[in-house]
């Protein structure tokens, strides 16, 4: 059991260091999956369906076979049954129920606007591309499913070997405790609100190289994703090697979101091509891909009922909640498992109820993105103000008088979470002081009497960070060179986050050596030790955890030869950049660098009970309760004549526990917050009625700029949770409360003019139809 440190800064955890991995990513030298380039590698593009719902009646791959360049075109025919089961994300396996069977390429049937039909490979890209053009396909098409509200009960089938279009049900109708409640209770109110389809869009699309060589048995992957273990389990489950045949690498991956968490079709496709063809093939998704169909995120709609008495005080909430598949989720399409026992958050409601739905319908696939679950950040933190409204109280007085206390604290939810060492409150009260609330209210109310319209918003939510399954346990694996130097192996796959550094960080803090001693490695499945990646925002708990009781650990053997060598014990010692001393008599010291020559080159020479290998390899498993939380606040004016939404200010409020490093961490919220805004107010994915998706360049996409993004001023509240080092995470929150925040400003500024929003995006059409309605 390695010791708790308490919650401060130190001489390098709590210190804004620079990121190593800046010099290399701000000059060009980052090392991305289509910077990797190899002997007679061969290019691959998918062939895919422009229509949503069809049955193919003819396929003729033979003139694209025959083409300049061409070495294979494959079709279902050729791949589907060289896998054994279905493609499914790896951390899926076993839950076939939730998922859509999914197989390399579409078989008799197509499901989606951009399914696979054909891979093509070719010595270049532009010759497969060519070759692609000649694949001629004839469709019967199909009456397609493409509205989710009414998926359930539609008789046409998205996947016909399935009863419904249901994917997944839980929960059920309000039970008669709780109806007796809302019967009992002087105000319930129900609302429904509804996100809208939105994409991850990291600047880095999908990729893979893999390489299969015959004679040594070897397949090579390198492969942009945050999990590089998880992915060596798909390749190695969909070519039938064995793991240990399978080595994945990841380089710097620019972006994931969510969405590089788990292993697309498109890749495992590729992989088994390259398998089949023992060769070395590359795919680069393009961005018209990336938007038809990587994977989609947030189409969901929650309808809320809320019972509330006459002080204010919440007594009970219920949550129907529907989600919107598509044709074949690559994993987070399971999010209302989790979203909607969340749903009270915060708060105190002493009754939940909830129930689920989980539909296909002909488009794109979910895939997890930044916060999957967070649905119930948004209907809640929408609910409080509709609840403020509807019952004349201040949305933040409702607020205040509903936030868990730290009194509260641990506190056990109705919808059986267990949520400890949060601070809610001081989060909320540290929002409402810096925005200067009274002061905006009194600005509001004159701006209203000329005819202008400001509004506020407040989000608050609290966010799980330990996990069941393979998420609740990170390794770590620390090792010191011959001259003192110190390798850090974890494994996870950084995409943007940072990890590089405050892993560096971790290890300098906790050894007792500088950062610039510490050399990462991390993202190949040959060297790092099996973990479940980068995501959930559980570096800082999870790999923060790991990395610390590993340092102490390497820390205790380091001490043990360098008392031998000093004449000291062991427990007198200390280590500061790389020198061993005697606490107290700082002459009787020893350079790490000594000490580690002597446990390499003379091991002979320590006595027997001393260990002389310099490594330590430790396995974190995690408690529960491990929650981080944040309360964001935005202001905004909206144009009456031009429906466009103006941010004035936005401040977060957070507490991820002790903060590894500061710029990171408000890095980390920034980018969250821009991606929040972003899908409120711009970004829309989105189909025709026939399932044509109308938004598949950034033309039509709209994602913000730096423009349209205002300061975010971020503060912070420092709760230890009971993880090693007391870390907690923050990489989602920023995309977690910042769209309840951002709708609930623009929400109060229509309320200003008596108008009402419940759905997003808010773009200038919607905005201007909600004034309209209320002119007319
Ligand atoms: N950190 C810290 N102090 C803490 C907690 C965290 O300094 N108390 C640091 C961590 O060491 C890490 C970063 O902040 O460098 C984020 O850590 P954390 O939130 O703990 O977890 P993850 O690294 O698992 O972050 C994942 C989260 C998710 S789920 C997505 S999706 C995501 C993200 O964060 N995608 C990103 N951040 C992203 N950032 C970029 N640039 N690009 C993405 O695709």
């Amino acid at each position: 059991m390695v010791e708790t440190t308490p919650l401060t800064a130190g001489r390098f955890v709590g210190q804004k260091v620079l990121r190593k991995e800046d010099p290399r990513l701000l000059t060009g030298r980052g090392r991305y999956v289509d910077d990797v380039s190899l002997k007679e590698m061969l290019h691959a593009t998918f062939v895919r369906s422009d229509v949503a719902r069809a049955r193919i009646t003819r396929l003729d791959v033979d003139a694209a076979r025959n083409a300049e360049g061409v070495v294979a075109v494959f079709t279902a025919a050729d791949l589907n049954d060289q896998v054994a089961g279905s493609m499914l994300p790896s951390l899926f396996q076993g839950a076939e129920d939730f998922m859509a069977p999914i197989f390399p390429l579409a078989q008799d049937d197509v499901r989606f606007v951009g399914d696979p039909i054909a891979l093509v490979i070719a010595q270049n890209r532009y010759l497969a591309e060519d070759a692609a053009e000649l694949v001629e396909i004839d469709y019967e098409q199909l009456p397609a499913v493409i509205d989710y509200e009414s998926a359930a009960t539609n008789s046409e089938l998205v996947h016909p070997n399935r009863p419904a279009n249901v994917a997944m049900m839980m929960g059920g109708p309000v039970a008669p405790e709780l109806q007796a409640v809302f019967d009992g209770a002087p105000h319930t109110i129900t609302e429904t609100f509804r996100q809208h389809r939105y994409s991850m869009v990291p600047m880095e699309c999908r990729g893979v190289v893999a390489r299969f060589d015959p004679y040594d048995h070897q397949l090579d992957v390198w492969f942009s994703s945050q999990n590089p273990h998880e992915a060596r389990l798909a390749f190695s489950r969909v070519t039938g090697l064995p793991e240990n045949s399978v080595r994945v690498q990841i380089g710097d991956v620019g972006g994931g979101f969510g969405l590089k968490s788990f292993v697309g079709r498109e890749e495992q496709t590729v992989v088994l091509a390259a398998y089949l063809l023992k060769k070395t093939v590359k795919w680069i998704e393009d961005r018209h891909e990336h938007l038809i169909a990587s994977a989609h995120a947030r189409i969901e709609k929650m309808t809320v009922t809320m019972a509330v008495d006459d002080d204010g005080n919440f007594v009970g909430a219920y949550v129907d909640h529907v989600d919107d598949s598509g044709a074949y989720p690559i994993g987070g399409g399971s999010a209302g498992m989790l979203s909607c026992p969340l749903l009270t958050g915060p708060y105190r409601v002493p009754q939940l109820g909830f129930q689920t739905t989980q539909v296909w319908t002909n488009t794109c696939g979910k895939a997890a993105y930044r916060g999957p679950w967070m649905m119930e950040t948004v209907a809640r933190e929408e609910m409080v103000d509709v609840v403020a409204r509807a019952i004349g109280m201040d949305p933040v007085e409702l607020r205040r008088r509903n936030v868990i206390h730290r009194s509260d604290l641990p506190y056990t939810s109705a919808g059986g979470q267990f949520i400890d060492n949060v601070s809610p409150e001081e989060t909320l009260e540290q929002c409402v002081d810096v925005i200067g609330y009274d002061d905006f209210r009194a600005e509001q109310a004159k701006a209203k009497a000329e005819g202008r319209l400001l509004g506020i918003g407040f989000a608050l939510y609290v966010e799980p960070q330990t996990r069941f399954g393979p998420y609740g346990n990170e390794p770590a694996h620390l090792r010191i060179a011959p001259d003192g130097h110190v390798d850090v192996y974890i494994a996870s796959g950084a995409h943007g986050q940072g990890l590089e550094t405050t892993t560096a960080q971790l290890t300098a803090e906790f050894l007792g050596v500088h950062t610039d001693d510490v050399t990462v490695h991390q993202g190949d499945t040959e060297s790092t030790p099996y973990g479940a990646g980068t995501g959930g925002s559980r570096s800082g708990p999870m790999i923060g955890a790991a990395v610390h009781d590993a340092a102490i650990l390497l820390q205790e053997k380091v001490f043990a030869i360098a008392g031998h060598l000093l004449e000291a014990a062991p427990e007198d010692l200390q280590m500061e950049e790389s020198v061993i001393s005697v606490a107290g008599t700082p002459a009787k010291s020893i350079a790490l660098a000594q000490v580690a020559r002597s446990a390499h080159m003379s091991p002979g020479e320590l006595p027997d009970d001393i260990d002389p290998i310099l490594e330590v390899m430790h396995r974190y498993k995690a408690p529960d309760g491990v929650w981080s939380n944040a309360c964001h606040a935005c202001t905004c004016e909206v144009d009456p004549n031009t429906g466009t939404v103006e941010l004035l200010r936005y401040v977060v409020s957070e507490d991820c526990g002790l903060m590894i490093n500061p710029n990171i961490v408000e890095g980390q919220i920034a980018g969250g917050v821009a991606q929040g805004i972003g899908g409120v107010l711009y970004e829309h994915n989105i189909y025709d009625d026939d399932g044509n998706p109308l938004a598949s360049t950034f033309l039509d996409y709209l994602i913000p700029t730096a423009a349209e993004i205002p300061d975010v001023e971020c503060h912070h509240i420092e709760t230890a949770a009971t993880t090693p080092g007391g870390f907690k995470g923050v990489g989602e929150g920023g995309a977690i409360g910042a769209p309840p925040a951002v709708f609930n400003a623009v929400a109060d500024a229509l309320a200003q003019a008596g108008a009402t929003v419940t759905d997003q995006p808010l773009d200038p059409s919607r905005v201007l139809a909600a004034l309209h309605a209320v002119r007319s």
